[in-house]
């Protein structure tokens, strides 16, 4: 599968300044070892609206077969022009969205139609669940995890267990990650307790 994930942050929408998207790079990690192909657009890196505009139309042209998208709650405008414009423009991809947006205002996402399913907490296992299910043509409504649309009403599935031995994920896909533009790297976890107070 081609498996394109977007970190729809931009640049200059938080306070703190550009951190490394550490989520994405750990699932593009995960989906590599199994096999799939993928790529990773950061937003956080643009402050130009034509070089955000020019990435997402690069990674649309490469036709993706799903397109994982991750935010924090603070983005949600930019995360609902990412996903219309992958709506319009890779109408055949499954939409997957993650991280602390999708985690905490789901049903914001899902009843507006930016995702097909939701996925919260930590997202290895969602992922490659999803990317199999997809691959064999099935589908996914039934994975742990997962939220989605039927009818007018949300679905929420039961959750995962909580990844149990960390030391069996690979590292961080950083060759992914641009270190021309960005040389801060986050030291942090938050494995076991995703999207939870700080
Ligand atoms: C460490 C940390 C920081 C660090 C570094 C953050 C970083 N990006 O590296 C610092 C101190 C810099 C920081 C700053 C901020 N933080 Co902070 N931070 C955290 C903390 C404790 C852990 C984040 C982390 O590194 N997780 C490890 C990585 C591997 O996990 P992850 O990114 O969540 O990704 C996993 C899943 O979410 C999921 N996933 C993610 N994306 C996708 C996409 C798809 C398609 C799928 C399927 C799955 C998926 O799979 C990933 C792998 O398991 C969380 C709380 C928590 N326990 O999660 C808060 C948290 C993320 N932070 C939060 C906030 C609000 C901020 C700030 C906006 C604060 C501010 N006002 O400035 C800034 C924004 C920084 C930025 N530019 O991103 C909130 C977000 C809430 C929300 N709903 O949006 C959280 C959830 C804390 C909270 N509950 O309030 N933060």
């Amino acid at each position: 599968m081609k498996v394109l994930l977007v970190r729809t942050d931009l640049r200059t929408g938080l306070e703190c300044g550009y951190v490394a998207p550490l989520g994405i790079l750990y699932l593009a990690a995960v989906a590599e070892r199994q096999g799939h192909e993928v790529r990773v657009v950061d937003l956080g890196l643009f402050s130009r609206v034509a070089d955000v505009g020019r990435h997402l139309e690069n990674a649309a042209s490469w036709r993706p077969d799903v397109v994982g998208l991750s935010g924090l709650s603070a983005s949600a405008a930019p995360f609902r022009i990412v996903a219309e414009f992958f709506r319009r423009r890779a109408p055949t991809a499954l939409i997957l969205a993650g991280g602390p947006f999708a985690s905490s205002e789901n049903d914001d996402i899902l009843s507006n139609g930016w995702a097909d399913y939701c996925v919260f907490g930590e997202g290895e296992g969602p992922l490659l669940a999803v990317l199999d299910r997809r691959a064999r043509g099935e589908s996914p409504d039934d994975l742990p995890a997962l939220s989605h649309r039927r009818g007018g009403a949300i679905v929420d599935n039961p959750p995962r267990d909580f990844i149990g031995d960390l030391d069996a994920l690979p590292f961080p896909a950083w060759r992914h990650h641009d270190f021309a533009r960005a040389r801060w790297l986050p030291g942090f976890s938050g494995y076991a307790v995703p999207n939870a107070p700080v």
